[in-house]
């Protein structure tokens, strides 16, 4: 026990000495990104319309051209929201529905409040016009929201770009930062780095592979994990929730960079950390389509590709709040736990049970944290306790950044959604103090957070982190 202490402390040394983790002193990622990560970007500037990139992928690829990987553009695409939507059913069918099923429109957020719902710009005319027969208002939020992936992209590699003159030996391999968002690779880099740095206390593991043969990966810290209480952190379920992934390897940096001064309530816990619970969904929103929120397995009855990972667990599958249509945002699936993803991650977090005490899930957007049951109007019996944990993180977060979150159970402040997450772990694992955060931000920019927006936001996450971790009783 003492030898083990000890090289974990030599280890610590090593890591502060070196400084390897030191977020100003980072592996800059700049030339990366214009190669790789930011491809979307990289191709917009050496094809200036799509057949000019049709045309490259065509040579790239001998004349065999994949329609699914040509990037889909957003060029004076609306953002547009909508109140009271809950009076605007159109003939039994909700209307965020309709806008999507008639206009193709995007949904971004569906809560009890309101709809917020891209429409491209040919289908513009006649969503306007069907809205207005039938007196619906809108705001129009944005008017062109290519520009807003594009700035996010430009901003990201700025503010990288200005270290690229400062490297040294002793940077992170991974070029991982939390100025950026990053690439898959970057990130599943980051978790080996991690767990080469730390082999005393973490252990990495491939828990599976997704439809395109990618590794579903998830680091465990512990100092002892038969004893302690566990804790299991997610990201990236939903794709384009880029703030999400980036949220979670910054709560891993942060328990792990000040690790020996840890509180108990840090040290003396079990942590699972799964950034990316959707590679392929992740890869292909960076690559192809920002706006891409499902995974990518293919249907056997349509032509349309993925299944909302959030609404195929094993818990009320097929209930409310989702859909029994493959080419919508919110499909189910073909049964509970029809993907690979949701598989994994049921198989192995079941097996782990015994002293799961707490399953925290990252999205985004809208500044809340929320606790079961999302997929029946009722609460969980000790939701006193979830209400005043989840208060007392929105209090913490407010006084730390000043941003405000709202805390409540689910199925009030989002609505009613059957095959989620949360209310898995909760119901099938029995973990106790079990919550969705959905980050920053309100919708001003939506998924298109500004990277100067990611670290601020990240530290929101690890307060979530953090008041749990204390909440559970040692
Ligand atoms: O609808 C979702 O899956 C989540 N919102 S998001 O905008 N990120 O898609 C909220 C999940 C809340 N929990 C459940 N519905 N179970
Ligand atoms: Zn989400």
């Amino acid at each position: 026990m003492l030898r083990c202490q000890r090289s974990i402390y030599s280890v610590f040394l090593l890591f502060t000495l070196t400084n390897a983790f030191d977020i100003t002193s980072l592996e800059p990622i700049a030339d990366k990104n214009i190669q790789t990560g930011n491809r979307m970007l990289y191709e917009r500037e050496i094809n200036t319309n799509i057949s000019q990139a049709v045309a490259a992928k065509e040579d790239a690829a001998d004349g065999v051209i994949d329609v699914n990987e040509i990037p889909v553009r957003y060029d004076d695409a609306q953002l547009w929201r909508i109140y009271n939507i809950s009076e605007h059913m159109q003939n039994n069918m909700p209307l965020a529905e309709t806008l999507e099923n008639q206009f193709g429109g995007v949904i971004w957020k569906e809560n009890s409040k309101f709809l917020d719902i891209s429409i491209n710009k040919d289908n513009l005319k006649a969503a306007r016009s069907y809205l207005a027969e039938h007196n619906i208002d809108k705001e129009v939020v944005h008017t062109n929201i290519q520009e807003l992936i594009d700035a996010v992209e430009l901003e990201g590699i700025k503010a990288t770009q200005s270290e690229a003159g400062s490297r040294t030996k002793k940077q992170a391999r991974s070029g991982i930062n939390w100025k950026d968002y990053h690439d898959l690779e970057t990130i599943y880099d980051f978790m080996r780095e991690i767990r080469s740095k730390f082999p005393k206390i973490c252990r990495l593991y491939s828990i599976g592979k997704t439809a395109e043969g990618r590794d579903l990966k998830v680091l465990r810290i512990s100092e002892n994990p038969r004893e302690y209480k566990k804790i299991w952190i997610d990201g990236g379920i939903h794709a384009r929730e880029w703030i999400s992934p980036a949220t979670v390897t910054f709560i891993v940096y942060q328990i792990l960079s000040k690790w020996e001064s840890q509180p108990a309530y840090i040290k003396q816990r079990t942590w699972y950390f799964m950034p990316v619970v959707n590679p392929d969904g992740y890869v292909y929103s960076r690559n192809v389509n920002r706006l891409w929120r499902k995974n990518r397995s293919p249907s056997s009855s349509s032509s349309c590709y993925g299944v909302d990972l959030n609404r195929n667990f094993n818990i009320n599958w097929n209930g409310r709040g989702s859909s029994t249509n493959p080419c919508s945002d919110t499909y189910r699936g073909t049964t509970p736990a029809s993907e690979l993803e949701t598989k994994a991650v049921e198989n192995f977090l079941s097996r782990r049970k015994h002293n799961l005490s707490a399953y925290l899930t990252y999205h985004s957007y809208g500044q809340y944290i929320v606790y079961p049951w999302a997929y029946k109007a009722v609460k969980v019996k000790d939701s006193a306790a979830l209400q005043r944990v989840g208060k007392t993180a929105a209090e913490r977060i407010l006084s730390k950044t000043g941003t405000v979150y709202r805390s409540d159970v689910t199925h009030a402040l989002l609505g009613i959604a059957g095959g989620g997450s949360d209310d898995w772990a909760r119901a099938a694992c029995g973990a106790k103090y079990v919550y969705t955060v959905e980050l920053r931000d309100k919708g001003e920019y939506g998924f298109q957070l500004p990277p100067s927006q990611i670290r601020g936001t990240a530290e929101e996450g690890m307060i979530v982190a953090e008041t749990v971790a204390q909440a559970i009783a040692l």
